[in-house]
């Protein structure tokens, strides 16, 4: 069998002391934290199309990277070489799941006829592979947005046609992410949303995604899957505004379109920073409206305002995210999938290994941290006092809608002024810092 990552061999934990670039300090898959393994609850997912298929080129250059198994002049045999490698990769990493998009395994042919028999057999090879090596497939997607035919959009296209070759690659999609076991299937909206309203009816396309969202709704039942369906907001990029803008803005389209029981969301970190929010809060949203499902794991730039997806390395990140996880109560179809890419610059294997073992490692941390926060409580304490009042006779008959307007008012003119009241911000800062 032809070795792909010959200069790396199975990465293990050796422990915070551990020297060693291609060992884990932190992720201990086996060691128990609050009754279940690190590994159960990080479910860390490597993404095939940054990791194998993402080679450093960027809008202003090509690639850089040269990987051995792209070596093959003929395209199939280019992906089979390529799904060997990965499933070497995910071995030698340590990783429980894959994710991938139905163009990242295999090349489109001229017809959706021949696309799907090249899918086919890709699918064939993963799911061997799969059996070989006990990974599991997170989620399966499709790429409705590379190919000229999406440049004005899948579902929210202004040609019904175009709406039918979407509606088409996502029924194989769907089809191949059953076919492996995939455990959720995702909608990252590429191209649904617009460059310019001057050209753009707003209300139909909003209508024909939410209908494509209810085919799929349909096609799932139908063949028996029952993966989670997510949404994965993201605000622009590539065009300058996308539907599903952030957690909100999807959450409110759910309700509308009634499809709220069929989906959850896959918070992006890099896509909640785009959307001026933190990841924290994308995260806190979803799970205090109980649609958290799963999670891209990665970062962007301070400095550069666009989708970098770097590798997430911030332990103030990676804790507070699985502070909001853990409380949600954990993974259950979902887990952190690393939509990142190496930097072009790092163009040898070693750097792919490099980058993962060291946002696991950080995500390791991020889950000691939580555990310890979640065990002393300081910030759900502070919270809690924040909120006592509530807990009052009083706040208690205001929030169960007691108390009218009239009421209200007259239990102000007995009772005066509120007494002003820290929020305590620098200190609970402080508090996370000893923990950090
Ligand atoms: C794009 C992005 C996608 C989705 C899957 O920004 O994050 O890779 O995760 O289509
Ligand atoms: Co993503």
């Amino acid at each position: 069998m032809r070795e792909y990552f010959p200069e790396v061999k199975n990465v293990k934990y050796e422990g915070p002391d551990s020297k060693n670039p291609l060992a884990f300090k932190h992720y201990n898959p086996g060691e128990t934290i609050m009754g279940k393994t690190m590994a159960e609850h990080l479910r860390f997912a490597v993404c095939y199309w940054h990791t194998f298929k993402g080679l450093g080129a960027d809008q202003f250059g090509a690639d850089t990277i040269v990987r051995s198994y792209d070596d093959a002049a003929d395209p199939m045999q280019r992906a089979e070489q390529t799904m060997h490698a990965a499933f070497e990769f995910f071995t030698k990493l340590g990783v429980d799941f894959w994710c991938f998009h139905d163009r990242d395994i295999a090349p489109e042919a001229d017809t959706l006829a021949e696309t799907n028999k090249r899918l086919d057999t890709i699918v064939a090879l993963a799911k061997t592979l799969q059996n070989d090596t006990g990974l599991k497939c997170l989620w399966g997607t499709t790429n409705a947005f590379s190919h000229p035919r999406f440049m004005a959009g899948a579902g929210t296209n202004p040609d019904p046609h175009v709406f039918a070759y979407a509606a088409c690659q996502i029924k194989k999609a769907i089809e191949i992410t059953h076919e492996l076991g995939g455990q959720g299937y995702v909608f990252w909206g590429g191209r649904e949303g617009y460059d310019t309203l001057l050209n753009t009816d707003m209300k139909r396309e909003l209508d024909h995604l939410a209908l494509l969202l209810q085919l799929a709704v349909d096609h799932k039942k139908s063949i028996g899957f029952d993966g989670q369906f997510y949404i994965e907001p993201k605000p622009k990029e590539p065009t300058k505004h996308q539907y599903d803008f952030d957690a909100g803005n999807c959450f409110a389209f759910l309700q509308k379109y009634n499809l709220v029981p069929h989906f959850k969301l896959n918070i992006e970190a890099n896509h909640a920073t785009l959307a001026a929010h933190t990841f924290h809060h994308e995260l806190e949203f979803s799970a205090v409206n109980g649609i958290l499902g799963s999670v891209d794991a990665n970062r962007g730039d301070l400095l550069l305002g666009w989708d970098t997806d770097q590798f997430p390395t911030d332990l103030y990140d990676t804790s507070l995210a699985m502070y909001i996880i853990l409380r949600a109560g954990g993974f259950t179809t979902g887990g952190l999938n690393f939509d990142a890419h190496v930097r072009r610059q790092s163009i040898d294997n070693a750097d792919l290994f490099y980058a993962h073992i060291g946002s696991m490692d950080a995500f390791a941390r991020g889950l000691k941290i939580a555990a310890r926060l979640i065990e002393d409580k300081p910030l759900e304490k502070a919270i809690q006092d924040r909120y006592a009042a509530w807990d009052s006779p009083f706040g208690k008959d205001v929030a169960a809608g007691k108390m009218d307007f009239a009421k209200l008012q007259a239990w102000i003119l007995e009772n005066g002024q509120p007494t002003p009241r820290s929020g305590r911000q620098e200190l609970l800062e402080n508090i996370l810092n000893e923990y950090i």
